[in-house]
This record gives C-alpha cells, structure tokens and sequence, in this order.
C-alpha cells in the first residue's frame, strides 16, 4: 500500500511530548499536506461506547490488554491509513500526508517495550509481529522525532490530565518509552528513511522564537 504518489511522514516522540500540538501547527502552516491524526479517541470508546475502553483497560491491567491493544492499534492505524491513500489527490497538492505516530512505531516502542518488560509474553508477540509483517509496505519515508525529556514529559502529561493516564503512567513507564524511541530511531541504520530530530524540551507552543527554529528545521527537511 507504499504509495508512489505521496511521500509518508510521521511525526514521533513519547507520551506528552507535544506531538499532537506540532501536528496542529504544521497542519496551520503546510495547507498543502494530507495528515492523519491519532485515533485516541477510538481507543478510548469502542464502537462509540464508553464503557468499551481499551486505553483505559490496558493501563488499568496492562499484562492483561497490552496484546489486544496492539492489534487494535495496528488495525485503527490501518484503517485510517488506507481511507486517506484511496481519497483522490489535488493536484494542487503536496504529495505528502504526515501523521502522529506510524505502525511502526506502535511495533518498535510500545510492543517491543511490552514485550521487554513482560506484558507481552513470546507466543503474544509472535503473532503481532505476523500482523507486523502484513504493514511492512506502510513504512513511513520521512520521520520528524520530537526528542523530549521523560521528566519534562511526565510534567506535560500531567498538566493535560488525560482520564486513563493521569493515575497510571509513571515517570519509569516513560522512561522506557523514551529508551524504545532512542533505540529505534538513533540508531545508524535506516533504510530508505530520513530522519529529523527535534528538541522539545522548551515550551514551543506560545514562544513564537522557539516555534520558528523548529520550523525553520522542518521547511528545509521537507524540502
Ligand atoms: P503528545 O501530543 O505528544 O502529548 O502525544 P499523546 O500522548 O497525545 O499521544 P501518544 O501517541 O503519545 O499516545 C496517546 C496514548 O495512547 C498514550 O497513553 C500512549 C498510548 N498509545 C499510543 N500508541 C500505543 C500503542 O501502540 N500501544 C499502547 N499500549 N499504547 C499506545
């Protein structure tokens, strides 16, 4: 399903790092793009009913739901993935769609680290990596990591207080997320992939100083 029309781009980095607020400003800045935000929602309300909330359950008995979470997430990603690549494409338009957070980066960080830390036992992770496989052809071209300290994150997560989070994620479950994001994405190969690391330790959303080098970065990385 790779598209030889669009170039796919995500936007990476850890819980609370401010991917979604990046996202915002670039879909402000880029008119042209097609983006893909993350299907939280869905996750958090299956079918559109609240009491079937998977985000809520995983983290409430994660050795329990971290399996079904990561098939759910895998096929919501898909979902939304293919219902973009098939909408016809203006030919006015970029032909780029960026989004928050990739399937890959569901297998890399969140089932790898499920895996490592024993909420995904061997037989689990075997059958997500065969859905895995099925996605391979979605790899993302371009990678924009928002590079953020755990400490730093923990503290926006809090200041959000997202219901199924604000009691459940500790600064350590960050901390590995964060050690997954470093192993995946600092490493040296990269196959066909072109990597932008950002820092975002500093508030970016209302300091405008802070807002223009990370777009003066960005401008030439879509370059
Ligand atoms: P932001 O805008 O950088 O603050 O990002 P968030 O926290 O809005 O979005 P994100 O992608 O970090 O994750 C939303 C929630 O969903 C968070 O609690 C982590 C969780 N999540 C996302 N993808 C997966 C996954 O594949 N597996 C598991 N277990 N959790 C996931």
């Amino acid at each position: 399903m790779k598209s030889k029309q669009y170039t796919l781009i995500s936007i990476e980095g850890n819980i609370g790092s401010g991917k979604s607020t990046l996202l915002r400003l670039m879909q402000q800045k880029y008119p042209d793009l097609r983006f893909i935000a993350e299907p939280v929602n869905e996750w958090q309300s299956i079918n559109g009913d609240p009491t079937l909330n998977l985000l809520g359950s995983f983290y409430e008995e994660p050795s329990r739901w971290a399996y079904t979470m990561q098939v759910y997430a895998f096929y919501s990603r898909l979902k939304h993935w293919k219902e973009v690549l098939s909408d016809p494409l203006n030919p006015e338009d970029r032909h780029c769609i960026l989004s928050e957070r990739s399937i890959e980066a569901d297998k890399e960080i969140f089932a790898v680290n499920g895996h490592k830390n024993g909420m995904i036992n061997k037989l689990e992770f075997a059958l997500y990596e065969k859905f895995y496989e099925l996605a391979l052809l979605m790899n993302c071209q371009m990678i924009i990591y928002l590079q953020v300290d755990p400490d730093v994150c923990f503290s926006r997560m809090q200041k959000r207080a997202r219901d199924e989070e604000k009691n459940t994620i500790s600064k350590e479950y960050l901390t590995q997320i964060h050690d997954r994001h470093e192993e995946w994405l600092l490493r040296e190969t990269h196959q066909n992939t072109s990597i932008l690391v950002l820092n975002g330790d500093k508030e970016f959303e209302s300091d405008l100083v802070q807002q223009n080098k990370m777009f003066n970065a960005i401008d030439q990385f879509l370059q």
